[in-house]
């Protein structure tokens, strides 16, 4: 049976990818690195320190750790700044929705984010109260594909990973979801996320008529 729901957040509770783009293109820019939409979309789900490395990948480069690390707190200052104009407007159509669903409901819900800015970006969006539990970032070493953070959220909830489904936009969280043995539903196109078990192409679709009607046998 379902009892419980977890969200990714970039991607699925709200639109972080072109904060994230703008951050990285002005990095990119003063390093004389080359980085366009195509790059920036292979940064989906993905933690920090590997999206630096994807860049450098693309473009050659090869810098000690310690640079590493400081052009990455640099890319994530500029962030954090466009951070600051985020408002509870900023939702992705249909999943403030679906969260005051859930919570009506009585589901208990985590967030499953990469993201170590997650916390700051539920409070622009005054979301925090959706949530039982936050997984974020900071909260486990190994990031997705591997299924850690979505299992963070699970045990906190009290629940085993067939009792929970992940929401998820990135191919790597879809595999996360998949190697921890939740039930996932996929944001986005065929491509990306076709191999969760049910696949939207926004959240504004991914109501809980429909994620119901689908796992049917799984809510009794
Ligand atoms: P930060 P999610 C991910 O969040 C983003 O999709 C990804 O683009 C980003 O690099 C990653 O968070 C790390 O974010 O630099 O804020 O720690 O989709 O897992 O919610
Ligand atoms: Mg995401």
């Amino acid at each position: 049976m379902i009892k419980g729901f977890i969200f990714d957040l970039d991607g699925v509770i709200t639109d972080t990818a072109a904060s994230h783009y703008d951050a990285w293109k002005k990095l990119s820019d003063e390093m004389g690195w080359a980085f366009d939409h195509a790059v920036n979309d292979k940064l989906r789900g993905i933690s920090r320190m590997d999206s630096i490395q994807v860049i450098m990948d693309h473009n050659n480069a090869s810098l000690d750790e310690a640079t590493i690390i400081e052009l990455a707190a640099k890319k994530n200052e500029i962030y954090v700044a466009s951070l600051e104009t985020m408002t509870p407007e900023d939702y992705l159509p249909g999943a403030k929705e679906l969260l005051t669903h859930l919570r009506t409901e009585g589901f208990s819900v985590a967030l499953g984010s990469a993201s170590k800015n997650a916390i700051k970006v539920l409070q622009q969006l005054n979301a925090t109260a959706y949530f039982d539990v936050i997984g974020d970032g900071n909260s486990v070493s190994k990031s997705k594909p591997e299924p850690d953070i979505f299992l963070y959220g699970s045990e906190k909830m009290g629940l085993q990973p067939d009792e929970c489904i992940v929401f998820e936009d990135a191919e790597s969280g879809v595999d996360a979801a998949k190697a921890g043995r939740f039930y996932s539903v996929g944001i986005g196109p065929e491509e990306r996320v076709g191999h969760a078990d049910l696949r939207f192409d926004t959240m504004a679709e991914a109501t809980l008529f429909e994620v119901k009607a689908y796992f049917k046998e799984l809510f009794g």
